[in-house]
């Protein structure tokens, strides 16, 4: 072949650059299932069946296009189980011109690539991935030369440059942000909508089998399986969401529900991440709803800052602070990721069923991914990266280049404030006031101490009370230090009693 083309597992585009620099006719594309990509952390069962269907499926949508693909599977013979190791043996075997590639998603693999053009004997061309609405480079002039970095502002950049949801030169409804708008708590309603399901095909049971064999002791339940493995059936499930769930998408957003693990969210950002989704038509999709009367704009705004604002947003930041931010450790926490992160054992009702759920579908949404297991490790003292690998491992969208924004950033404040302008640390009342969790639980979310005590408001304040010289100058969190040293000191006492004992306990 005149180019050897490697399409990695979370560049499921027909669309690629990497593709559409070659030619079906003269090119040969290389896809492969590699022990070293699915150890690196040991992913969910879930997440590597669904990743592994999707390319399978894959490189069949590409055959049927006229390519032809070397597609290695996890038990073929000739496995060599690194990127390296297996593109070294095709470039020997097949002799190419030449190695095309999009570039990589992380880091870790971004460096394998770049290392590619030294060891290699032919040339390596890597290209952009075009994918994503904003460059590294371009978010890097974005963010150079300000004082501070916030989302807003790079958000309202996107939306000129898309035009999504512009009338003329002015946002839609004369207002960037309708947030203030999304923060209901939601109510059982027989009525709530589900994402939609799939039952797995020849080539899915295929690779259950294999999972189950090869990946029996990495965390998660592998069965039911019921996520679309395909480009065609993703969209089917994302129409299926702007018709049932997006409606409602604004209003509840930051809801939580015993039982109902996805609300009204789009569940899809395992789609997206791999590729089988395309961010900008997905959100142009969502304007034409809005445009149409079918939903209101604080949902169709929501949705869209998601994915043009917050996505593209911790992407720039990822790529603008690697390496070196996965070891951020702003508050020097140092605490053992707490066992219950793996086993959902217990008593905490809302940490019970975030993990829980996640074992079942390698699926939390956002609230409980940020003020639930994110929040209590950041009230517990979790080392940041210790947690950055559990949210790395557990979650089916979960790619380096948006979860450890995300969790070192946003969830852990671990960046100091680069990413987020506040810690997201909470007590039990925001919990209560979110969600039914509080009512079927054994702790008592109105105690402040004592052994029946919501532990999420002892550890609430003694991390207040830990960290006041690093956050008294924040403006947001000024006022809770000022509480906290207002407390009498048998109080104060008290708070730092509960917190040792439950910690101690963990
Ligand atoms: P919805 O709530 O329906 O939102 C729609 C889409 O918006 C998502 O699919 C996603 O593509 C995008 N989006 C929303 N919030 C964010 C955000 N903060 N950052 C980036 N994109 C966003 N998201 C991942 O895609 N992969 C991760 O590994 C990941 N890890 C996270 C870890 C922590 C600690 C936290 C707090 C958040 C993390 N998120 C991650 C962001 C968010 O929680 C998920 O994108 C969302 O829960 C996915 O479910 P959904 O598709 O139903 O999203
Ligand atoms: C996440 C993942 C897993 C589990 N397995 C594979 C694989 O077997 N083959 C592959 O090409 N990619 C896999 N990936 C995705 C990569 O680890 C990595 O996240 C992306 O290539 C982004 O750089
Ligand atoms: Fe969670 Fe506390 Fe509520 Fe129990 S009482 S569910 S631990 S917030």
């Amino acid at each position: 072949p005149r180019n050897l083309i490697l399409v990695l597992g979370d560049q499921l585009t027909p669309t690629l650059t990497s593709l559409a620099a070659g030619d079906p006719a003269q090119d040969r594309v290389l896809m492969a299932e590699l022990h070293d990509e699915t150890t690196y952390v040991r992913h969910h069962k879930k997440k590597i069946a669904f990743l592994f269907s999707a390319m399978r499926h894959f490189a069949e949508e590409l055959r049927r296009a006229g390519w032809t693909v070397d597609y290695v599977t996890l038990d073929a013979q000739g496995n060599r189980g690194s990127f390296t190791a297996q593109v070294a043996e095709a470039v020997a075997e097949l002799k190419p011109e030449r190695i095309l590639v999009t570039e990589a998603g992380e880091w870790r693999v971004a460096q394998m690539l770049e290392g590619w053009r030294t060891t290699f004997p032919v040339p390596v061309e890597i290209l952009p991935d075009d994918r994503f609405l904003c460059s590294p480079t371009e978010f890097g002039a974005w963010a150079s030369g300000r004082q501070q970095l916030r989302m807003e502002y790079f958000y309202r950049d996107m939306r000129r440059r898309t035009r999504l949801l512009m009338d003329g030169d002015q946002p839609a409804g004369g207002r960037w942000n309708f947030d203030a708008e999304n923060r209901k708590p939601a109510d059982i309603d027989l009525f709530m909508p589900q994402p939609k399901t799939y039952q797995p095909d020849a080539i899915s049971q295929d690779v259950l089998a294999l999972v189950a064999t090869r990946f029996g002791n990495h965390f998660g339940d592998l069965l039911p399986f019921r996520y679309a493995v395909t480009r065609a059936d993703a969209e089917a499930a994302f129409d299926a969401f702007v018709r049932e769930a997006l409606p409602n998408f604004g209003d509840f957003q930051d809801a939580m529900l015993t039982g109902q693990p996805f609300l009204y969210h789009a569940v899809i950002a395992q789609y997206l991440n791999c590729g089988l989704l395309d961010p900008l038509r997905i959100c142009r999709k969502v304007e034409e709803a809005y445009r149409s009367g079918t939903v209101k704009l604080n949902a169709a705004e929501g949705f869209i800052r998601q994915i043009i604002g917050w996505r593209e947003y911790v992407r720039g930041i990822y790529w603008l602070k690697m390496p070196g931010y996965e070891r951020s450790n702003h508050f020097g926490h140092t605490r053992p990721l707490p066992d219950f992160y793996w086993t959902a054992v217990t008593d905490m009702a809302c940490v019970r069923a975030a993990v829980t759920q996640t074992k079942e579908l390698a699926y939390a949404h956002h609230i409980q991914r940020l003020m639930v297991t994110g929040n209590f490790a950041l009230l517990a003292g979790v080392d940041p990266h210790e947690l950055h690998e559990w949210y790395l491992c557990v979650y089916a969208d979960a790619y380096e280049w948006v979860e450890l924004p995300n969790t070192v950033g946003m969830s852990q404040f671990a960046d100091g404030g680069l990413l987020a302008s506040k810690p997201y640390a909470a007590s039990g009342a925001y919990i209560n006031r979110m969600s039914d969790y509080c009512g079927h639980c054994r702790y008592d979310v109105k105690q402040r101490t004592g052994p029946d005590a919501c532990p999420f408001n002892a550890l609430y304040w003694d991390f207040i009370a830990r960290h006041r010289e690093k956050i008294r100058h924040n403006p947001r969190m000024a006022q809770m230090v000022r509480s906290y040293e207002k407390f009498a000191p048998d109080e104060q006492q008290r708070i730092a009693e509960s917190a040792a004992t439950f910690l101690a306990s963990l």
